[in-house]
């Protein structure tokens, strides 16, 4: 992976010159966001730096094998940082910080960018956004690298959790040799893969199994080939699960043979959100999600609207 030499230079310079750095990571936070805000957190550390770690929402339960994953702040209080790192976040409301503090994003902040979503702005004051990284965590990788920053154990596990996740354990189709080549490089540092699989993949709570079964009793496949499902707030009040638990049931759904595309609307409170996926190469589903005012990668996005499911019963006249 190829960064740019020119912004390299400039961040390389803000780190140096920092000591208290924020590292913000986004909402509902996946594997990706948190392996690269605790990975940078660890480098820094280890670099004899300040930092922080932020998060607006909890992390999730799962993702206790990482780290010092305790060390993550519930939401941001105050500004007063040298240097601001945002992970993962392919819009500023993501950090769910933007009406909070609208000046990290005024460009009169430092600021870096690092992120893989194609929508993402370019908002920082300094940008490492590689849409064709499968993973933030490489880019955040190739980045400490590059500037000859540490990579522990604990950053190499960090930064392969994200690796793992978003690739879905490297069998999504945007697992190409920079992710098997960055992730070989990370297990080489010591990187913890087999804790990495066994809590995140190969675990799965009686809530999560509960749930999982009501999404797989109400797949159906449309006559266009779409493979959908749906989940309601009261299946997530009758199951014990929460909103977290959804994580990969989409991936699951897209299994179904020839689906062009495969979403799940789930509903939350006043919201309804959809999540996409497709393997075929001709769809792009961050366009469908766009046309609802959301977006993500050309095979996985999502959207949110207001709104709340009702199911449509339709009669008609049996003998
Ligand atoms: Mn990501």
């Amino acid at each position: 992976m190829q960064l740019d030499p020119a912004e390299l230079q400039k961040i390389g310079s803000a780190i140096q010159k920092a000591q208290n750095i924020l590292i913000i990571t986004h909402k509902s936070p996946d594997g990706d966001t948190m392996g690269s805000g605790l990975g940078l957190y660890h480098s820094l550390k280890a670099l004899g730096k300040n930092p922080v770690v932020s998060c607006i929402d909890p992390t999730p339960p799962d993702f206790a094998f990482m780290p010092e994953i305790e060390t993550f702040q519930r939401g941001v209080e105050h500004i007063n940082y040298d240097l601001f790192f945002i992970v993962d976040c392919g819009a500023t409301h993501l950090t769910g910080q933007h009406e909070a503090f609208p000046e990290l994003f005024d460009g009169s902040r430092e600021v870096i960018n690092i992120d893989h979503h194609p929508t993402n702005t370019r908002y920082g004051k300094y940008n490492l956004v590689v849409t064709n990284a499968a993973a933030a965590t490489m880019i955040v990788y190739q980045m400490l690298a590059d500037l000859e920053l540490p990579i522990t154990r604990d950053v190499a596990t960090c930064l392969l959790t994200g690796l793992y996740t978003d690739t879905g354990s490297f069998m999504h189709s945007n697992t190409d040799v920079d992710a098997m080549l960055i992730g070989s490089k990370l297990l080489a540092k010591g990187a913890n893969l087999r804790s990495i699989s066994k809590e995140i993949f190969n675990t799965t709570k009686i809530s999560t199994m509960r749930l999982w079964g009501r999404v797989l009793k109400n797949t159906y496949q449309t006559d266009e080939g779409v493979t959908m499902s749906v989940v309601t707030q009261k299946d997530f009040q009758e199951t014990g699960a929460d909103y977290s638990e959804m994580s990969g049931a989409v991936d699951y759904v897209n299994s179904v043979p020839n689906s062009l595309y495969s979403v799940i609307l789930t509903e939350r409170k006043d919201i309804v959100k959809g999540s996409l996926r497709t393997l075929n190469e001709d769809v792009d589903v961050s366009a469908i999600a766009s046309q609802y005012g959301g977006g993500g990668h050309v095979k996985a996005a999502g959207f949110a609207v207001k709104g709340r499911l009702e199911k449509e019963v339709k009669w008609k006249v049996v003998e």
